[in-house]
């Protein structure tokens, strides 16, 4: 509602422009009647989408910003975003497509046939690496200039960033990742220059991490797949021995990986318990990888402007990572789970800023073309069917957008000691409902938005399938979607329940702010009866046994976070300065199904019966075994 024609560039249009723009459209429109031969703009409606300052361009965003940063730093983040939007606009997203472009290509041998394992980059690539730093799209969160706000700043910046950066927001998530594992242990001595370059604004000093925990036998069990040994040196340090089989953005400068301590009689334990977490330098100071070597790289699907390897670890040199809980020092062996979760809360985090900035992309590309393609003698944006397709993306856009304001801003809470009890329970089971939604959002909108590009949206050159293939990846990485719901199992049981009723108790004071707002009732109404469902639910998850929770996990999880979204659409829309489409967005996030898990009275579908029906559907015609 908010989008100005002609505010592409990021300028404010004058009555004057928009009469400029309703005299093109008619243009378009009158040519259409003419020969082939005599139209003018025939280039006009076959033109390219393009979108404008993202930041300028984004209603939700900025409402969001003015809703909720205090004045003087709005007016700072402000200023820098809007600066930042025309940045991606002129420099940066050519530089992304120059990454997809000119994919990493890896070279074994040189001319003489000597081994060498290089990983080739782009220029474009490298470019980021030095733009990041440069825009501080680390820094930003760990020098806390907005206290705790400043988490939210660069959240935003990612997730501006994230759509133009040629896949240089993988890289970005796990050096976030290792800053905050370094930062949460008090940044020891011998960690000290990582955490400086890490967290850089220098270009030159500026390091990038990697995140090793994927090993031949299992991504999501890494307890059980990690075969990774590490062998104490006289010197204190350690020489790891193993296979990583993914190893994202494989061209960092270090790493946080697993493996298992071997004693003097060189045997491990098996198990999460044995696991340790180790930092290790992937190069030495000439550029050598440190006793390692590339098998290969990964042939994907989509992220391909990012080099994900295989590759063995012979004898790499690395550091034990301290473990130090609050207030005293344990060993760190077999304490590397816990340790390395700290870098897996940040990259979900991570993973839910692609996914909703893949959706707000896509939706922006949709209706800059409504506004540009003519079919049956009007535009797409006038025809009703196609408007009610995108303003349905767009809701599940702005509820998935504002779980990630949500998750950051209590983030910011917790890294400056301002969040309560509350906050940090709230956050911890936060981050895999946001991460395990919106990345199966972003799958689902980007499909739906590819579409409204007919079969445009299918070519390789118009770049619409590189956001579909880039996406598709977000209900894996960093966790699928069951691994996600059993983590929030986890976070529940962890906290024994007191995690659920903070989150019972969120949800109803942002629907009190609601209760003098007539035309939100009807929704905080869907929500009430959904909150009573999940609280029946709740009520008999104490007799259930841990199969049937497991079975209701995923339902479970869904409606945890359609439930939260649609608190958080009605508080946004509660706001005294609320459009109407703030309120319509929230109406109809609450129309959809917002407690699947009490689908069926009684919790029928959860039961032990229920799996074997399962079973017995998958496996209908197969021979038995
Ligand atoms: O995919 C990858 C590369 C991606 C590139 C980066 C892109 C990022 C986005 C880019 C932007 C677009 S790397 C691989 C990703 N792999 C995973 O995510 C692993 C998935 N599997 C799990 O998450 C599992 O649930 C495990 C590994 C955490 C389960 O391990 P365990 O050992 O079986 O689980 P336990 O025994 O339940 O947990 C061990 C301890 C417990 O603490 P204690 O011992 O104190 O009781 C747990 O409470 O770890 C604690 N813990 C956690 N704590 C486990 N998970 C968490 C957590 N999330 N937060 C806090």
């Amino acid at each position: 509602e908010r989008c100005q024609p002609l505010s592409r560039k990021g300028i404010n249009t004058t009555a004057g422009q928009r009469q400029q723009v309703d005299a093109q459209a008619k243009q378009v429109l009158e040519d259409l009647e003419m020969p082939l031969a005599r139209r003018k703009s025939e280039t006009l409606f076959q033109e390219q989408p393009e979108t404008g300052n993202q930041y300028l361009e984004d209603a939700l965003l900025r409402s969001y910003l003015k809703t909720h940063l205090p004045p003087k730093v709005l007016e700072e983040v402000n200023q820098d975003l809007e600066r930042f939007g025309n940045r991606l606009l002129t420099q940066i997203k050519p530089l992304g497509w120059e990454c997809e472009l000119n994919p990493p290509v890896f070279r074994q041998y040189d001319a003489w046939g000597r081994r060498v394992d290089h990983i080739v980059t782009c220029s474009a690539w490298r470019r980021m690496k030095e733009i990041a730093a440069e825009e501080g799209l680390i820094a930003e969160a760990y020098e806390r200039r907005y206290s705790n706000w400043s988490r939210l700043h660069q959240a935003v910046k990612l997730y501006l960033f994230s759509s133009s950066s040629g896949g240089f927001n993988c890289p970005l998530a796990m050096t976030d990742g290792a800053a905050k594992v370094i930062e949460s242990l008090g940044i020891p001595g011998s960690l000290k220059n990582a955490f400086d370059r890490l967290t850089s604004r220098d270009p030159k000093k500026f390091w990038t991490s990697g995140q090793w925990m994927t090993e031949r036998r299992g991504g999501s069990d890494v307890a059980n797949g990690t075969e990774t040994v590490a062998k104490k040196q006289p010197d204190g340090t350690y020489r790891l021995y193993g296979f990583k089989w993914f190893t994202s953005a494989a061209d960092s400068d270090v790493t946080l990986t697993l493996a298992r301590v071997a004693d003097a009689e060189g045997q491990v334990k098996q198990g999460s318990s044995g696991l340790s977490l180790f930092f290790l330098k992937v190069r030495d100071e000439e550029g050598k990888l440190n006793s390692i070597q590339v098998q290969r790289l990964k042939d994907k699907l989509g992220t391909r402007q990012m080099a994900t390897a295989e590759l063995w670890l012979d004898g790499a040199p690395a550091e034990l990572v301290p473990f130090v809980p609050r207030c005293f020092q344990i060993s760190a062996e077999g304490r590397g789970v816990v340790s390395i979760s700290n870098m897996l809360n940040i990259t979900r985090i991570h993973n839910v800023i692609g996914a909703v900035a893949s959706m707000r992309r896509m939706i922006s590309l949709s209706r800059e073309y409504a506004r540009r393609r003519v079919a049956f003698g009007k535009f797409l944006k006038d025809h009703p069917l196609h408007m009610q397709t995108i303003a349905r993306m767009e809701v599940q856009t702005r509820g998935a957008f504002l779980l990630f304001m949500e998750t950051v801003r209590l983030l910011g809470l917790v890294e400056t000691n301002m969040a309560s009890e509350e906050d940090q329970l709230l956050l911890r089971l936060l981050v895999p409902v946001a991460k395990l939604y919106t990345g199966k959002q972003a799958s689902a909108a980007v499909i739906e938005g590819m579409e409204s590009f007919g079969g445009q949206g299918y070519m390789e050159d118009t770049g619409l399938p590189v956001i579909v293939r880039d996406a598709l990846v977000l209900s894996i990485w960093e966790g699928t979607t069951n691994i996600l719901s059993l983590d929030v199992l986890r976070s529940l049981s962890k906290s024994r329940g007191q995690a659920m009723a903070v989150f019972f108790s969120a949800v109803q004071k942002k629907l009190e702010l609601a209760s003098s707002t007539a035309k939100l009732e009807p929704a905080v109404k869907q929500m009430q009866d959904a909150i009573s469902g999940l609280a029946q639910f709740m009520e008999g998850a104490g007799s259930r046994g841990v199969e049937t929770m497991e079975l209701a996990a995923r339902d479970f999880s869904y409606t945890l976070a359609r439930i939260y979204a649609g608190a958080l659409l009605i508080e946004h829309a509660a706001r005294p300065d609320a459009s109407s489409t703030d309120i319509s967005a929230a109406r109809r996030w609450c129309n959809q199904e917002l407690c699947p898990v009490a689908r069926e009275s009684g919790n029928r579908s959860y039961e032990a019966e229920e799996a074997l029906a399962d079973s017995a559907l998958v496996y209908e015609g197969c021979p038995a075994g």
